[in-house]
């Protein structure tokens, strides 16, 4: 395999000023005609013209109409006697291409495939020379017209970027449609579709008065699941016209729905091709969380439209640049839909779960790499938490050195430098410095940009300490970066630290630094930039508890040596619900490391009184909202616990964690049920994020309370469980009354999964529920390898379908780590069965299957020794593809 190294980019030979593609759509043999505009680009030494593609069958290459010579290499069409090359010209020429392809055969899903008898295409990264020989790279820019053909009754949509400018019947039953796209595009924003489907249709008006025909396509029969993403759709196109000035500029803009995805969604410039999952939803199939990631990738996908397609990446290393700061978009785009601040802070609270889950041990795994890397094998692995969620963090805390609206100006010096261009990471960051000079961060630019080439999570040590006799309390605050590979020194980086000062009654303090004129109480934003900074806070009557890094305003570690009554005082009066929310899982964090760490059995109670109480008193506050008691009240994940642990024994660490919440149960067994009553709701569904956490709460109170009955034989919550499983008006309800059967291992589970399959058999989104419901469940005594084996078994298995196989393979071997880290080494045998199996039909879906084991040196024996084994067999496999070799590489290293 060859890597791709960023330092080597070099500028293209050629432009491909204009593409007209014409398609005769075929699912065996599809032909393609592309005829292109190209000139030499006479910024960089003459070379031959190098297009790439992939399974194709070439027929015709002609050069301003006439025939030429040409060569093939690896997989390239190269091309050297061309118009002008020899005498240096830049002269335009007409480059003809006639290939053909197999859509029907295209299991990977890349370039033009067929998805239950329609057409779709997925380009990005490099799906486009699976469908044309083209100069597959972001930098090159063209204008797109596209012809397509189809058979009339088979195919009667057709679809493709831009405008439809023509259309109408041909011979023998066929028809066509003609397209045109106003704007320049790199490749990997192409799509095309054409099918049977039907489509929910709704004009707006922009604020200049232009009018816009939005567009949501889905299958015959989904069309009553498309009112929550037309909805989604519309709130985007306002949010970001009044956010940051960015207009729709489209006349149309269409979604289209499919079953077969290898990823969430693509924002293919003016029609965005999504996974089913985020589209379709109504309240009988679709449950809150469904609703509120339709909303965040509805969003993300519409807000590429600006970040992304009209200002696009340069090449591949640079992918951050569209994609973490459309995560941080539709990150704000979601927290200013909410209701409330506090409604915010639950948004923030569950984004850093999602980071420090699943980041975080990337950043401390094989796979460590910058948010701009710095050299790959395959770019699909690449589409990472550390690009996308560390990459939103980055963009994040440019915001808070520069302020809210310091950061719009800075997005609209961006626009105004770069739109219609292809750019860097540092591009984007200079524009922001230079739309606020004198601030922290154009005062720190080069520094703060070791966040873009560094990876790995810092650590931050905070260390306090009060001086009663001088009413002073000095914090230290330290920076350090473990080594990542490739990376053994870091240098410190810039990093906001949010901070405020709670007296031990908990009431806010006044802040005042020695140069500071006046104390001023709430949140101050100090920025670390040395190793090591002291800071002295004068006038401090009593010794105070720090709040710090409020909001989460750095995606770093924070080591503070917090007294229990000082995360007491925090959980109790903090200001920022962040802190709150941090406090308790410190808290949990702290007694789960020690029934781990501490030797003989796991103990029964492992949490203290202390803790009980406080839950106690923030499951029965009066003013907290239902959503973040539901936050408060969950448990650390098995995997985050595993991280903070030298060496992880997954079966200790998932006993203590369910001890914990077993006593949990057991010990705030009448308050569950005081909040099952008190939250459990019956009015029409709305999907809401004050209904949706109310329903949060009631359906965690519901798995205590099975669970607790469990425990003592006790079977009125079962059955209250099952009965509310039975007549839920909507599927959050349904589903979390079934889920409390399951987790509590209930002998109502099986009536209940079997009813559930009966009622949905024919909802593909809701039977992945279902499998992944049974491929996560508690294990009881290694039963459920077996229950996973039975259920790629069952008739609604689908390997090829990556929403399914991910339901199955992906919770079991991901999402359940008991289950799936055996003594007997059987989850890993299965790992790595799967992974070459799927490698040979979809390498992108094998590779991140393969990531299940990033983590294995962790582990303790003898689980340690069998993951190496399991992974040394996977790289054994002579055929490996790029994407699955390049994982199984750096892990052993
Ligand atoms: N840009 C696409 C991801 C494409 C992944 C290709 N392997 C989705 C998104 O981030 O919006
Ligand atoms: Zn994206």
């Amino acid at each position: 395999t060859t890597v791709v190294r960023r330092e080597d980019y070099a500028a293209p030979a050629f432009w491909i000023d204009s593409v007209d593609l014409s398609f005769d759509l075929d699912p065996a043999k599809t032909r393609v005609l592309n005829r292109m505009r190209l000139r030499r680009n006479p910024d960089v030494p003459t070379q031959p013209l190098r297009l790439d593609g992939e399974d194709l069958n070439l027929a015709r290459v002609m050069v301003n109409g006439g025939g030429c010579s040409f060569k093939m290499d690896g997989g390239q069409l190269v091309l050297e006697n061309l118009p002008g090359l020899d005498d240096g010209g830049t002269e335009p020429f007409d480059l003809e291409i006639f290939t053909t392809c197999n859509p029907a055969k295209n299991t990977q899903l890349m370039g033009l495939y067929v998805s239950q008898g329609t057409f779709f295409t997925q380009c990005e990264a490099e799906g486009f020379r699976r469908i044309t020989y083209f100069l597959d790279r972001p930098d090159v820019m063209s204008a797109y017209t596209v012809t397509l053909k189809a058979e009339k009754t088979l195919y009667p949509v057709l679809l493709s970027n831009g405008n439809l400018v023509d259309s109408g019947d041909l011979e023998d039953g066929r028809h066509f449609a003609k397209w045109v796209d106003p704007h320049k595009k790199p490749c990997y924003l192409f799509a095309l579709v054409a099918g049977k489907l039907v489509h929910r249709e709704q004009k707006v008006i922009a604020r200049n008065g232009a009018e816009h025909l939005l567009q949501v396509y889905v299958r015959p029969g989904d069309l009553d699941k498309t009112e929550h993403a037309m909805n989604s759709l519309m709130a985007s196109v306002v949010w970001d016209e009044a956010r940051f000035g960015l207009p729709l500029d489209l006349e149309r803009f269409m979604i289209v729905a499919t079953s077969d995805f290898n990823m969430g969604a693509m924002e293919n410039k003016g029609l965005n091709i999504f996974n089913t999952k985020y589209v379709l939803a109504n309240p009988a199939t679709a449950t809150d969380t469904d609703y509120a990631n339709i909303e965040s990738v509805v969003g993300h996908e519409y807000f590429h439209n600006w970040t992304g397609n009209r200002i696009t990446c340069r090449d591949w290393f640079q992918l951050s640049l569209k994609e973490g700061l459309t995560v941080f978009r539709d990150q704000e785009f979601s927290m200013d839909l909410c209701p409330s601040p506090s409604a915010r802070a639950v948004k923030r609270i569950e984004d850093v779960r999602v980071l420090r889950t699943a980041q975080f041990p990337e950043d401390a795994g094989p796979m460590a790499h910058p948010v701009r890397p710095d050299s790959y094998a395959e770019i699909n692995n690449f589409y990472t938490v550390t690009i996308y969620e560390k990459g939103a963090e980055v963009v994040r805390m440019m915001q808070t050195l520069v302020g809210r609206d310091g950061f719009a100006r800075g997005m609209k010096l961006y626009f105004e430098r770069f739109d219609g261009q292809a750019v860097t990471c540092d591009d984007f960051a200079q524009a922001i410095a230079d739309a606020n000079p004198g601030s922290e961060l154009a005062n720190h630019l080069p520094q703060f940009k070791r966040w873009y080439s560094q990876a790995g999570t810092p650590r931050v040590k905070a260390e306090g300490a009060y001086n009663a006799a001088e009413r002073t309390y000095t914090l230290t605050l330290s920076q350090s970066c473990p080594t990542t590979p490739g990376q053994d020194h870091k240098e410190p980086f810039v990093i906001p630290v949010n901070l405020g000062l709670l007296s031990h009654e908990g009431r806010e303090l006044p802040l005042q630094l020695a140069h500071w004129s006046n104390a001023e109480a709430g949140t101050r934003n100090f920025v670390l930039t040395q190793a090591s900074e002291t800071l002295t806070f004068i006038n401090v009557d009593a010794e105070p508890v720090p709040s710090l890094l409020r909001a989460f305003s750095a995606p770093v570690v924070l080591e503070c040596d917090y007294t229990d009554a000082e995360l007491l005082v925090l959980l109790a009066h903090d200001t920022d619900a962040f802190n709150r929310w941090e406090a308790a899982q410190r808290l949990a964090l702290r007694r789960a490391l020690k029934a781990i760490n501490e030797p003989g059995p796991v103990p029964t109670e492992p949490l203290n009184p202390a803790f009980i109480t406080a839950m106690r008193a923030v499951l029965r506050h009066p003013d907290l909202d239902a959503a973040f008691k539901d936050l408060v009240l969950t448990l650390p994940a098995e995997t985050y616990i595993a991280e903070q642990l030298a060496e992880v024994d997954p079966q200790r660490v998932h006993a203590v964690r369910e001890a914990m919440r077993a006593q949990m149960a057991r010990q705030l067994f009448d308050d569950w049920a005081w909040a099952f009553e008190a939250f459990e709701g019956n009015g029409a569904y709305s999907p809401d994020s004050t209904s949706a956490g109310r329903r949060a709460l009631a359906g965690l109170a519901l798995t205590h309370l099975c669970l607790a009955a469990a425990d003592s034989g006790n079977t009125v919550w079962p059955g209250k469980a099952y009965q509310r499983f039975k007549d839920a008006g909507n599927m959050t309800d349904r589903f979390n009354a079934l889920s409390a059967l399951v987790v509590s291992g209930s002998e109502l589970a099986k009536p209940a999964l079997q009813r559930f399959h009966a009622l949905f058999k024919d909802e593909a989104l809701a039977l992945d529920k279902w499998f992944a419901l049974q491929a996560g469940a508690p294990d009881r005594g290694g039963n459920i390898l077996p229950t996973v084996r039975q259920l790629m078994q069952h008739p609604d298995f689908q390997p090829r379908n990556p929403n399914r196989a991910r339901s199955v393979l992906t919770t079991f071997c991901q999402a359940n780590p008991a289950a799936f880290h055996r003594a007997d080494a059987g989850g890993y045998v299965f790992w790595s069965e799967r992974v070459m199996d799927i490698d040979g039909f979809n390498p992108q879906v094998a590779a991140r299957l393969a990531r299940a084991l990033d983590r294995w040196k962790k582990l303790a024996e003898p689980y340690r020794s069998a993951a190496r084994e399991a992974i040394a067999r996977v790289a054994a496999k002579p055929d490996l593809s790029n994407d699955v070799r390049e994982v199984v590489t750096h892990a052993l290293k």
